[in-house]
């Protein structure tokens, strides 16, 4: 078995308490995953990320658009894939490329084909199509990986939005062929007992309730082992984000993990848990932490209180003796206060980074314990 997910608990809001197995281990959802573009959370050690929040980040997401520019996905790949590369020994997950290709690569031309595309890095010419986009992720080797998509830009008229959907479907289609043939070519495929990756679809839709409608049931119709909602958090009011999960949700099966992909604030993401999304994932902790912003309660003693920002580059931190957030448990917390953040981040110290990112992650995977612990009800 390759995947296999339970679910304990369903409220009446449709927000689920479950368990996600997969080769590297199982996952406890609703579950929030840190990115890790390069191989690399940002500035946070493999060994911090497993103790983040308690039980630490028990899932993190890779990139193979910047994985396959550098260091190659045939280097990782010798290397026994990129768990053994970067010694990460949980489940982790890869985005397809599609969505990297679309918002960070120049000079796009898309035909049905595929993309080609020009280095963000050193302006050289590459092609990836979903077949390719599979062979990276093979590669790779991640517990999960996804099709490969297009994210039509935002705003996009309805015409636009269903051809850029359209083909979307057909490169789940060729994404999913690709995978079933392939495999068993994944690096730990036999050291793991002859199992594979589990490969996610991706809605897309845009911003159209019909359209979102239609997709999700053109992907379920492939039967896939779980599925995402693409597309959202890319400009749209938050009212928005909300019915398009809200409604997509509704056309997804109960019984398969839900992944919303790219969101969001912590409110947000507990919320989009509250609503029944199994995963998501964000640069926002961390990418917040290294610009000095950090997320802690309004009232530290009440974890349920609005969250706030702090924004540690603030002279008025220069002498507060105080830790970040006093009701925070994470290892930030317990040991340094605001006015060393500070002269860290002022001073443009590599330790303010980690520790800001620490904090910030922690804070994230606390929020969504706290979650957990209700969707698991009485
Ligand atoms: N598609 C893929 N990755 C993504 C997105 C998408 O639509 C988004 C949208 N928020 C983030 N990451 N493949
Ligand atoms: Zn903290």
């Amino acid at each position: 078995m390759s995947l296999k997910f339970e679910v304990a608990n369903t409220t009446e809001q449709g927000g689920r308490r479950g368990a996600l197995s997969l080769p590297h281990g199982v996952v406890q959802t609703p579950v929030f995953m840190p990115v890790g573009t390069a191989a690399t959370v940002k500035a946070v050690p493999q060994d911090a990320l497993e103790t983040l929040g308690g039980r630490g980040a028990e899932i993190i997401l890779a990139n193979t658009y910047h994985l396959y520019l550098r260091p190659g996905h045939e280097l990782i790949r010798s290397l026994g894939g990129v768990h053994k590369f970067m010694s990460w020994r949980r489940p982790m997950l890869t985005d397809s490329g599609g969505f990297q290709v679309f918002s960070l690569a120049k000079l796009r031309k898309i035909t049905e084909d595929g993309v080609e595309f020009r280095s963000h890095l050193d302006g050289s010419k590459h092609f990836f199509s979903p077949e390719h986009s599979m062979t990276v992720q093979i590669a790779l080797g991640a517990d999960i990986m996804m099709v490969f998509d297009e994210c039509v830009e935002t705003p996009a008229s309805w015409e636009r939005t269903r051809d850029s959907m359209a083909l979307t479907h057909a490169w789940a289609a060729r994404s999913k062929a690709y995978w079933e043939a392939h495999r068993h070519e994944v690096p730990w495929h036999e050291e793991r007992g002859g199992q594979h990756q589990a490969l996610f679809g991706i809605v897309q839709g845009g911003m159209y309730a019909d359209l979102r409608r239609e997709s999700a049931d053109r992907l379920v119709e492939m039967d896939l082992p779980g599925y995402a909602i693409g597309g959202l958090a890319v400009g749209e009011p938050r009212e928005v984000t909300r019915e398009m999960i809200a409604l997509t949700l509704e056309h997804l099966p109960k019984d398969k993990p839900r992944y919303v992909m790219g969101v969001g604030y912590p409110d947000e993401i507990e919320e989009y848990a509250r609503m029944g999304v199994d995963m998501m994932d964000c640069v926002l902790p961390t990418r917040a932490g290294r610009h000095g912003l950090l997320f802690i309660r309004e009232d530290p003693n009440d974890r349920r209180s609005a969250v706030v920002r702090l924004n540690i580059k603030k002279q008025d931190n220069a002498q507060d003796q105080r830790p970040i957030d006093e009701g925070c448990k994470c290892s930030v917390c317990q040991r340094y206060t605001r006015a060393y953040l500070r002269h860290l981040f002022a001073s443009g110290e590599p330790l303010g980074a980690t520790l800001n990112s620490i904090h910030n992650l922690s804070f994230y995977l606390e929020t969504m314990e706290r979650v957990r612990v209700d969707l698991a009800g009485a």
